[in-house]
Parts: structure tokens; C-alpha cells; sequence
């Protein structure tokens, strides 16, 4: 009984150092992501937030898009070790990880609502290949959501490519990206988040590209006054954690953790059914002079023929191990369009 007791309160003790109380080892841990916290990566984040403490003694603190810099700083963060978890899109990653720019390929990701959720839910490319060459860069792979069909926002009408000549247009930081708005006709022109809307207001670029959530809840549509939609692409982001971090949890805490994401996943695919004509609707109402061209099948294939160019490219960025991902996309969008 002494011995029990001895035992209990040398617990206590370390405990107590720990900053921990006996029968809990619970834990704050800090998530980041790239946008606000009503947007899409910050309703998917509030819902990881909230099945992790219902179902754990662990905390999630938030850090919403600028509190903690930008998209390659919250990166850093994480490998690291500051920040357990982030949110950080292909469209940034393709720096670090070059077979992540596979999602910038135009007119590989379906249209198609339906098919483009159970290619996301069912790929072995996203589930199998990816964490391994996340995993070199330090990072568990959790996974990878779509945030909508991209948009370009630009200053004149845009329909064929010729229209894109000489319009500076942002793109996220990753080469494959730049050599896709160079097929399509344009200057690519590589910026943080950050710098996008003051680019706009003065003209240093004329054009820019997101899912329409974003282009209204960032405004985009103030400094712009044409959208354009070819259907080249849907916006892709990746939810990861600290490799070390989270091999060194309980099995039973990465059960938490996994099936927070399951649920978090299945909820903002759920959350995005009809956020695009919403958005488009708000935009409207706020800036009826806005024009919306959703460019036809024939205005489309001009820039659909870019793509083949952009694929090669891609392989040639990424040699053996890309054209393995891309060959494995296809099987995987093949699979999902059954
Ligand atoms: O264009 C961008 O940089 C941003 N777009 C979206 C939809 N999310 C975050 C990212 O930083």
C-alpha cells in the first residue's frame, strides 16, 4: 500500500512538470492552413478541430491564413515541429514535392462533381503513392480534398488563348503551373497569396485563377471584372502533420486523428454542394457590372490542347516517379468515372 502510494505521488510529480494532470496526457496541438476561417480549408479544419476533442482529451488551436505567414512559412512550421498540423495545396507543395503538381495538368480532374468526390475518396495514387513522397519531406499525408473548379479572373474578356497574350497572370509558386499559363497564352507570373489583390489594384498583374468561394470571399472580383471558366481544372489541397509527431503517437491517437479526417472529409464535400453558384450569385449581387463567360465546348478545345505539352513537361520535371503517378491518376479517374 506504501509502495502504491510512493509510486502515486512521484506520478503526480512528473505530471505536474509535464504540465500534464495524471489520468490525462492531454495535449494542444496547433493546425494551420492557407485560408479564412469561414473558407473551405478553415470549415474543414473546424470539423477535424471538433471530432478531435469530443473524442480525445487533446486540443486543436487554429491558425487561419496570415496569422502565422504564408503558405511556404506554415510548411516550414511544420517540419519543424511548431505546428503538428497543415494545410498547405499541390499549388505550393509542387516546390518541395514535384510529382504534387500532377494537379496542375489541365483538364485531368473530371467535371463532373460526382466522379472528381470518388476519384479524391478511392485513389491509390492519393492514398498509397503520395504518402510515401510526402513522407521523405517529413510529412504525414492525411489527405487531399477538392476545394472547386478554378476560375480565371481577369481585367479584359477572355475566350481562346490569344486573349491571355501579354496578361501577367498570378500563379501559385510551382513550375508546372507557370509552363500551364504559358501553354494557355500568358505571362505566368509566380506570387504569394499575399501579394494578389494589391497586384490587381496596380496593374502588376492583370489576371489570376480559384475556385469561385475564394474569388468572393477574397474579393477578387473588385480588382477584376471578367470570369472566365474553361473547366481546366479544380482546386486541390492537402491535409498533412508532422511525420515525427505522428509516429510517435499512441495507435489509439492516430485512430483520433484518422478518423477526424474521414470525417471532416466526408463533411466538406457535403459543405461545398452548390457553394459555386452561391458564390457566383453573391459576386453578382455585390458587383452586377462583373461578366461571367463559361467558355463552350469549341472556345474550350484550344486551351484543352495545351495540356499534352503540359504533361510532358511534367514528366520531364519528375522523370520515372512522375509519369508512375500520373499513369496511376489515370487508372484511379478511370476507375472513378465507372
Ligand atoms: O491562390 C491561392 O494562393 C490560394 N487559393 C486557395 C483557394 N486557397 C489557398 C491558396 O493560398
Amino acid at each position: 500500500m506504501r509502495i502504491h502510494k510512493s509510486l502515486l505521488l512521484g506520478g503526480v510529480a512528473v505530471a505536474v512538470l509535464m504540465g500534464t494532470t495524471m489520468t490525462s496526457q492531454a495535449a494542444t496541438w496547433r493546425y494551420a492552413f492557407e485560408e479564412a476561417i469561414h473558407e473551405v480549408q478553415g470549415v474543414f479544419a473546424t470539423k477535424f478541430k471538433e471530432e478531435v476533442e469530443a473524442n480525445s482529451d487533446h486540443t486543436i488551436q487554429l491558425f487561419p491564413y496570415g496569422t502565422l505567414g504564408e503558405s511556404a512559412d506554415i510548411m516550414e512550421q511544420t517540419q519543424d515541429g511548431i505546428l503538428q498540423f497543415v494545410d498547405q495545396s499541390p499549388g505550393f507543395t509542387g516546390a518541395l514535392i514535384p510529382e504534387a503538381q500532377v494537379f496542375f495538368v489541365p483538364y485531368l480532374l473530371p467535371g463532373d462533381t460526382e466522379e472528381l468526390n470518388s476519384f479524391f475518396r478511392n485513389s491509390v495514387a492519393i492514398n498509397e503513392m503520395f504518402p510515401e513522397l510526402y513522407a521523405e519531406q517529413g510529412l504525414e499525408l492525411l489527405t487531399m480534398f477538392p476545394e472547386g473548379e478554378v476560375c480565371m479572373t481577369t481585367k479584359e474578356p477572355v475566350s481562346s488563348p490569344a486573349d491571355l497574350n501579354e496578361v501577367k497572370f498570378r500563379v501559385m509558386t510551382n513550375p508546372l503551373l507557370v509552363e500551364s499559363y504559358q501553354a494557355f497564352g500568358a505571362t505566368p507570373t509566380p506570387l504569394p497569396w499575399g501579394e494578389v489583390y494589391g497586384g490587381l489594384q496596380t496593374n502588376i498583374i492583370q489576371g489570376q485563377e480559384n475556385p469561385m468561394f475564394f474569388i468572393e470571399s477574397t474579393k477578387m472580383y473588385e480588382v477584376t471584372d471578367y470570369i472566365t471558366c474553361a473547366g481546366h481544372n479544380n482546386f486541390t489541397t492537402a491535409v498533412m502533420a508532422n511525420k515525427d509527431f505522428f509516429d510517435g503517437l499512441s495507435e489509439e491517437d492516430q485512430t483520433v486523428i484518422n478518423n477526424a479526417i474521414d470525417a471532416a472529409f466526408d463533411h466538406i464535400l457535403e459543405y461545398q454542394q452548390g457553394l459555386h453558384e452561391e458564390s457566383i450569385d453573391l459576386i453578382m449581387a455585390d458587383k452586377p457590372s462583373m461578366t461571367l463567360n463559361v467558355l463552350s465546348e469549341e472556345e474550350r478545345e484550344p486551351f484543352m490542347a495545351s495540356a499534352a505539352a503540359v504533361e510532358e513537361a511534367f514528366i520531364g520535371m519528375t522523370g520515372d516517379s512522375g509519369a508512375e503517378i500520373l499513369a496511376q491518376m489515370k487508372e484511379d479517374l478511370e476507375a472513378a468515372a465507372m
